[in-house]
This record gives structure tokens, C-alpha cells and sequence, in this order.
């Protein structure tokens, strides 16, 4: 009777739900083509004293603070002796020591960190702090605290 019918079209809804789920969880934020985020003042190699002043260079897209979901814009984050994972950047950036986020929409920032090799990379997230895809992302530098 009618029961079998309608299990079977619930039977059907759940398959169509279970294909559709990876493709939705792959959906992070397209970012533009040529998008690209770069240490103004900063250069591999560099000396600096503690605490230092970090610039963000943005090309391609703009910042906007977290929540704003706004088409082609982001958030800076400063992975600092840390690097994200192809998971990782399926996902929303750690905050911590090694995943700072800069949300209201900062575009430098002062930075402390202890005597030593250190190195950084800026990362853009979207209003809810995911990679955009492809992932707007800076070489990965090395700095020397004095
Ligand atoms: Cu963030």
C-alpha cells in the first residue's frame, strides 16, 4: 500500500542527500583568479625586534570584518611556525597563538614573539574564517627575532 511508496521515496530523498553532502561541504568561497595576499614590509630573511610591525598586502579581492559576507572579500589571518593542511583549509582557522585572526578587518598589525626563527604566512578567510577556494595564501616566510 501507500506505506511502501512513501519509504521508498524517503528511501530515495536520503540517497540524493548523502550525494549532495560532499559537494556542499566543498563549497567554500571562490576567491577570484590573480588573488593574492603578501607581507608589505616583511621579506624572507629578515631581522626584526619584538614586537614588530606586520603590513598586509592584499591584490584582487578586499577586506571586509568577519560576518560581512560580501562577494570577493576576506579576512587576514598570520599563521605563525604553522602551516594549514588541505583539510585545514576546507575548514575554519584554529584560533590560537599559531592562528591569529585579524576580524574587525585590520590591515597591519603589531606582533610579539620570543627571540628565534619564526616563520609566517597570511592567509585570507572568508566571513566565517574558511580558505576561499582556491586558497588566497602568502609564500610562507622566515623571520629572526633578535
Ligand atoms: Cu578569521
Amino acid at each position: 500500500m501507500s506505506l511502501s511508496k512513501y519509504a521508498g521515496i524517503t528511501a530515495a530523498a536520503v540517497v540524493a542527500a548523502c550525494l549532495l553532502t560532499p559537494a556542499i561541504a566543498q563549497m567554500n568561497t571562490p576567491s577570484p583568479a590573480g588573488a593574492g595576499v603578501y607581507f608589505i614590509n616583511l621579506k624572507d630573511g629578515d631581522t626584526v625586534t619584538s614586537p614588530f610591525k606586520v603590513q598586509f598586502g592584499l591584490t584582487g579581492m578586499g577586506v571586509a570584518p568577519v560576518g560581512v559576507e560580501k562577494e570577493n572579500t576576506g579576512h587576514h589571518h598570520l599563521i605563525i611556525d604553522a602551516t594549514l593542511s588541505p583539510e585545514e583549509l576546507k575548514a575554519p582557522i584554529a584560533a590560537d597563538a599559531k592562528h591569529v585572526h585579524y576580524g574587525a578587518g585590520q590591515t597591519e598589525a603589531m606582533v610579539t614573539l620570543p627571540p628565534g626563527r619564526h616563520s609566517l604566512q597570511l592567509v585570507l578567510g572568508n566571513w566565517s574564517h574558511i580558505p576561499h577556494n582556491p586558497p588566497v595564501m602568502s609564500p610562507v616566510i622566515t623571520i629572526t627575532v633578535k
